[in-house]
């Protein structure tokens, strides 16, 4: 038995497998709804409010509207009840996930087939926290020539939050790209992507002309993963974990949801003052220390911040202002421009349908995100972008998806950032410019010779 624990203290990750407490959600469904009337609205909201069970899509009851879909998880104890009580508001349902436990499971086994058989770092599987720590240290060391590693601030549980810089040396004055990952712990696309981006950059800045161009005016702030001691939890313990991990009502719940504790309009729609309920604004804006950590760096940086990007999944969407209204922002018709152009370079690497708009107008209302906050700061170009899928494997997204996912959302994100590259420094823009200016000087010219 000591050996055992010895162990799996080394390991780490395994404790809670060892002692059996990690959530295995056996039995568990995930059901799609289409609502198609009032009546089955109201009747929907009555059962998962009552039943207190685990929306995914909407994230809260009220939110729940007429044809548009949602995603709930049901448990396997709370199974019959519900369907029968759909049953009775002639409520359809297919069932998306058969058995949560079996899907997560059989992620697992790969998991562990995969991690023994490569040495290299594998961009294509999910890694756990400590690795991507590691991964930090690496890049940072093996490009220091280009990447260094900063220190943002600390989480809740007192792990540092690391960003990555990618920075080119330069004569004249830079702007700032800024992404984050992983704000939502169970999201692990996510993180998985900001990876991906760091290691395209520097594997393709000797070659690729527009991330030369990009990294002549621009630096690129990465932050791998917003909410580290969240995503730990969703692999020592439930993976299904949204939430920080902060303590409240003396040990009553856990966890705010970052996504809302940022201040503006802060805890209005979308958001809850319950401290059990997955989208709680937390005891004041910003009582969070990693919303802090962000802001901290935003209010620092806001001058040279052209462009902000957060990235969530799921859904396949690419949002712009605002989240807290349906009012549409000055800036919505350029921002929503760009984001069209992002969603159409996406879909052509591997056919994924993104759609874009303003999230308040396309699903529901939420107050407090950090994309609402950055725009009101002065930043239009601040974008949530909802990454694969849409709905098959919804958090728990197959390893080997990784790849496209990544691939189209380099292309998608790599179009907003030439856009407004472009955008902040004109007379730098490409040779195509170059060629336009000859292309008038020849036409005056031609001009010219016609008159006389
Ligand atoms: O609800 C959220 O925080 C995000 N969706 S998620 O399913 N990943 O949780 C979307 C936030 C969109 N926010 C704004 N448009 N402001
Ligand atoms: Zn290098
Ligand atoms: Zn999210």
């Amino acid at each position: 038995m000591y050996l055992i624990l010895w162990n799996a203290g080394v390991l780490g990750i395994l404790i809670p497998q060892v002692l059996g407490m990690k959530i295995n959600y056996d039995g568990d469904q995930v059901l799609k709804i289409i609502p198609q009337n009032k009546d089955q609205v109201l009747c929907l909201q009555n059962i998962c409010s009552s039943s207190q069970l685990d929306l995914w899509k909407p994230l809260q009851p009220e939110d729940i509207n007429v044809r548009s879909v949602v995603h709930v998880r049901i448990p396997s104890v709370a199974l019959q009840p519900v369907k029968e009580a759909m049953l009775h508001c002639s409520l359809s349902f297919n069932i998306l996930v058969g058995n949560l436990s079996q899907l997560l499971g059989s992620q697992e086994e790969i998991k562990l087939r995969r991690r023994r058989s490569i040495s290299d770092y594998d961009y294509t599987i999910y890694h756990p926290m400590e690795e991507i720590y590691n991964w930090i240290n690496v890049m940072a060391e093996k490009h220091s020539d280009l990447v260094t590693q900063h220190y943002l601030g600390f989480t809740y549980e007192s792990r540092p939050m690391h960003y990555l810089k990618i920075s080119k040396p330069s004569k004249g004055p830079k702007k700032i790209v800024w992404m984050d990952c992983g704000i939502h712990a169970r999201e692990w696309i996510a993180p998985a992507f900001c990876q991906w981006f760091v290691k395209e950059i520097v594997q393709n800045q000797e070659n690729d002309p527009r991330i030369q161009k990009i990294l002549k005016n621009i630096d690129l702030y990465v932050l791998p993963v917003l909410n580290i001691d969240g995503y730990i939890y969703t692999w020592t313990t439930d993976r299904l974990w949204r939430k920080s991990r902060s303590k409240h009502e003396s040990g009553a719940c856990y966890g705010v949801d970052l996504n809302r504790n940022f201040n503006v309009k802060w805890c209005n729609f979308g958001s809850s003052t319950n401290c059990t309920s997955n989208s709680y604004c937390g005891a004041s804006p910003e009582s969070e220390p990693e919303t802090k950590a962000v802001v901290d760096f935003v209010e620092r940086t806001k001058s040279d911040m052209i462009c902000f990007l957060t990235i969530h999944s799921y859904s396949q969407y690419i949002l712009t202002a605002y989240g807290y209204s349906k009012d549409l922002p000055k800036s919505y018709n350029e921002t929503i421009k760009v984001a069209a152009m992002a969603a159409s370079e996406l879909k052509k690497k591997h056919g994924t349908d993104y759609q874009v708009g303003s999230f308040a107008n396309l699903l529901y209302e939420a107050s407090g995100t950090s994309q609402d906050w950055v725009h009101d700061l002065g930043i239009d170009f601040s974008y949530t972008i909802e990454l694969r899928d849409n709905g098959t494997y919804q958090f728990i997204l197959p390893e080997d998806q990784i790849q496209p996912t990544c691939e189209e959302t380099m292309a998608g994100v790599m179009t907003i950032i030439e856009y407004v590259n472009d955008k902040y420094f004109p007379n730098k823009a490409s040779t195509s410019c170059g060629n336009l200016h000859l292309y008038a000087l020849l036409s005056t010219f031609l001009t010219i010779v016609v008159m006389t």
